[in-house]
């Protein structure tokens, strides 16, 4: 970094506390500095020290009633990083990890990769320490209550439209929207991932593992002459974006022989059988290991990280940040993988993705490939405005053709300025460059 350090310096001595932040903010200059070079009056608008400052932070107490008629406090959020190209959007993610360095790093990713899709989408996020591990659905409908009491005053469908993100899916969006719409008296698309009979869109479940499989796919066949056809494919996570983006890699002609989740990791050498995952992780909440009891050629071994010694040709993190480091990478090399494609956000370390690119790996960075959940979101975004509902066939060709757009953005980007085949640069400055733009001709705002 030459031009933007003294800005970064700013931020590591600002949110000194803030190590997922600091990591996405590096990455993110590191990429920008031709940027930086070639367009001065960027550094004279201040663009790159607004940008890594959220337009607004909201922290908010959660109080609620348990089952056991216990009052228990957590914590929420949202930030309003940039509103320059639309509303505020992203996910919320209920996890106990989530803490405000979290979300910032998330919230700021975003706003890069809705930039990408080409919808008009500003960035943010939001979440709670809240765990909804074993929580009754009643304990969930009352946490979600409590939560979008107080959200409800920060957000709209042209303010800020929130949606699913880690540990929180269709369950979760239906109660948040019941409480925003009781205290709004106001049926709106204010959240997206909603349920079919109120204004969901088809095709947003499986928007964001299909949209990585589109987008690995045309990096394949555009970068190395390759498909997912015939190649052996690991998952990390068995969640909603682990799931659809092994879906997807099996219909495209992949054998998935791995998936995860926060306890261990199942191996099938004939193929995962996803029903079976599906009916253990959406229908019965239960641990991926209980899928070796009925497919005896399964092992499960516990920890996550082991999953990365697999060998396979195509990798793709799909369960959360900094999930492959530079040991699991150099061994997803030494066994001959030939493609990484980022379904979570962040998964891979700094050091990884070096490794990845040093080597020639195909990678794909999060904010380009896992971009078809909030596309998709858009898309709900624009059918509610217009009061209409698309096919699925109508989201899935609309959502295909965006992830080709942003493969053929980034990667035009990146030979643009030099840097062929470098998806991280090509993704950073091209989703850069279109928020840069608006935050220009918006001027210094107060
Ligand atoms: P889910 O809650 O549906 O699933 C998350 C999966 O990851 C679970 O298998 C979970 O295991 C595992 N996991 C979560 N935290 C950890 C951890 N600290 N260590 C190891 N495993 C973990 O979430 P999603 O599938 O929606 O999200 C997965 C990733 O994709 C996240 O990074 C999210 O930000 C990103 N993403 C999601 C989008 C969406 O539309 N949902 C869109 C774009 C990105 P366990 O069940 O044991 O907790
Ligand atoms: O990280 C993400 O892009 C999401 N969790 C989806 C956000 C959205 O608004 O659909």
């Amino acid at each position: 970094m030459k031009k933007l350090q003294g800005i970064y310096n700013q931020v590591l001595k600002r949110d000194s506390n803030e190590p997922e932040f600091l990591q996405a903010v590096k990455v993110i200059f590191e990429s920008l500095e031709p940027v930086a070079e070639k367009y001065p009056e960027f550094l004279e608008d201040g663009i790159f020290s607004r940008i890594v400052e959220p337009e607004r932070t909201i922290m908010f107490r959660v109080p609620w009633v348990n089952d056991k008629n216990e009052v228990v406090v957590n914590r929420g959020y949202r930030v309003q990083f940039n509103s320059a190209i639309g509303p505020y959007k992203g996910g919320l993610r209920f996890h106990p990890s989530v803490n405000l360095g979290i979300i910032k790093f998330l919230g700021f990713e975003q706003t890069f990769k809705n930039s990408l899709t080409g919808l008009p989408m500003g960035g943010g996020k939001g979440g709670s320490d809240f765990d909804p591990k074993g929580k009754s659905d009643r304990e969930v409908m009352r946490f979600c209550q409590s939560f979008m009491f107080e959200l409800s005053k920060h957000i709209g469908e042209n303010t800020d439209v929130p949606a699913g993100d880690i540990g929180v899916g269709g369950r979760e969006i239906g109660y948040l929207f019941g409480m925003y719409k009781k205290m709004n008296n106001n049926f709106t698309g204010v959240l997206t991932g909603k349920g079919l009979p109120f204004g969901g869109s088809l095709a947003r479940t499986e928007a964001t593992g299909y949209g990585l499989c589109y987008f690995v796919e045309e990096a394949l066949k555009d970068m190395a002459g390759k498909s997912f056809q015939g190649s052996t494919v690991v998952v990390s996570g068995a969640g909603n974006v682990a799931i659809y983006a092994t879906e997807k890699a099996q219909q495209l002609g992949a054998k998935v022989v791995a998936m995860s989740d926060s306890s261990g990791y199942i191996y099938d050498k004939n193929g995962i059988d996803l029903a079976a995952v599906k009916k253990i992780k959406e229908e019965e909440h239960k641990r991926i290991k209980e899928y070796v009891k009925d497919h005896p050629d399964a092992v499960y071994t516990p920890g996550c990280s082991g999953i990365w010694s697999i060998p396979c040709d195509i990798a793709l993190p799909c369960a959360t940040q900094n999930e492959l480091d530079e040991n699991a990478a150099k061994t997803l090399v030494k066994n001959g993988c030939f493609a990484v494609g980022e379904g979570a956000n962040m998964p891979s370390t700094p050091e990884a993705i070096d490794t990845f690119l040093k080597n020639h790996i195909i990678f794909t960075p999060a904010k380009a490939s896992n971009a078809g959940g909030v596309a998709v979101s858009g898309l709900e975004m624009a059918q509610n405005s217009m009061r209409l509902s698309w096919s699925f066939e109508e989201v899935d060709k609309k959502l295909h053709d965006i992830m080709i757009n942003i493969y053929k953005n980034a990667s035009t980007t990146a030979k643009e300025f030099g840097y062929e085949n470098n998806l991280v640069i090509g993704a950073n400055i091209a989703g850069f460059m279109k928020v840069a733009r608006a935050m220009k001709a918006q001027g210094i705002t107060y």
